[in-house]
């Protein structure tokens, strides 16, 4: 057991925030087989897509060939991550494993809040109304957009990728903010740094944790 959030959930919730190419992926996969060679056990998954369903749902929501209002693309992320909490998230939590998750409630808030234009409290409150496990620990990697996306050349961009700059500026300011808020719980890191020293710091972090 490491860290109780609330009586039914004993395991530890980390999620990796950011915007686009800012490394999450590539540190979830230096830090999974780290903590499993100091005996833990880990569900690693991400947003959207962790489930069969989900992963139904990440196409749709990823084509270039449709535009869903706000409100549709908000409540299909919302689908997406119903499922996963349901059939991942949770059910790793009760087995005490440590689970990783690639995005979760704050790319939400980052993209259809600050992003699009949804007022913050109302996706907010949705989120506490549907009692989702709230994560342990947070890291968000923060790097200027045009940092970003200069590391996905070669990639065809999905519809969200291919978003304006704009967009994606108020996306990064957007989870600054969200950091801002809860700094307990989110920890910046210049994801700038190497891919070797962005690991470093996190599993500096992990280790106050007692891990
Ligand atoms: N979304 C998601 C919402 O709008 N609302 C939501 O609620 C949720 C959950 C998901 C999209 O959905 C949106 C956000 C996204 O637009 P995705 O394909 O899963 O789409 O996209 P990402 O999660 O952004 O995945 P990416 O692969 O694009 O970004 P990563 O995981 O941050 O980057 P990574 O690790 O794959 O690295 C990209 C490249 O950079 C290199 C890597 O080697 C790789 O080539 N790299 C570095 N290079 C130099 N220095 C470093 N420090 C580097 N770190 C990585």
């Amino acid at each position: 057991m490491y860290h109780l959030s609330s009586l039914k959930q004993v395991g530890l919730f980390i999620t990796f925030e950011g915007i686009e190419g800012c490394g999450k992926t590539t540190q979830i996969k230096l830090l999974a087989p780290w903590l499993k060679e100091r005996g833990h056990s880990v569900c690693v998954t991400y947003e959207p897509g962790g489930t069969l369903l989900g992963q139904e749902i990440r196409k749709i929501l990823l084509s270039p060939n449709f535009s869903p209002a706000k409100e549709t693309e908000l409540l299909l992320y919302l689908a997406e991550r119903a499922e996963h909490v349901e059939k991942v998230i949770r059910p790793g939590l009760e087995e005490s494993k440590i689970v990783l998750c690639d995005r979760y409630h704050d790319s939400t808030l980052a993209y259809q809040g600050y992003g699009r234009g949804l007022e913050f409290e109302w996706v907010n409150n949705l989120f506490k109304q549907l009692k989702w496990p709230k994560p342990d620990l947070t890291f968000l990697l923060d790097c200027p957009v045009e940092v970003g996306f200069k590391r996905l050349r070669g990639r065809s961009l999905d519809r969200i990728e291919g978003e304006k700059m704009a967009f994606h500026q108020r996306v990064r300011e957007g989870f600054l903010s969200l950091a801002q808020m809860e700094p307990e719980r989110i920890k910046v890191i210049d994801a700038t740094q190497s891919i070797e020293n962005i690991q470093i710091q996190i599993r500096e972090w992990i280790k106050q944790y007692g891990l």
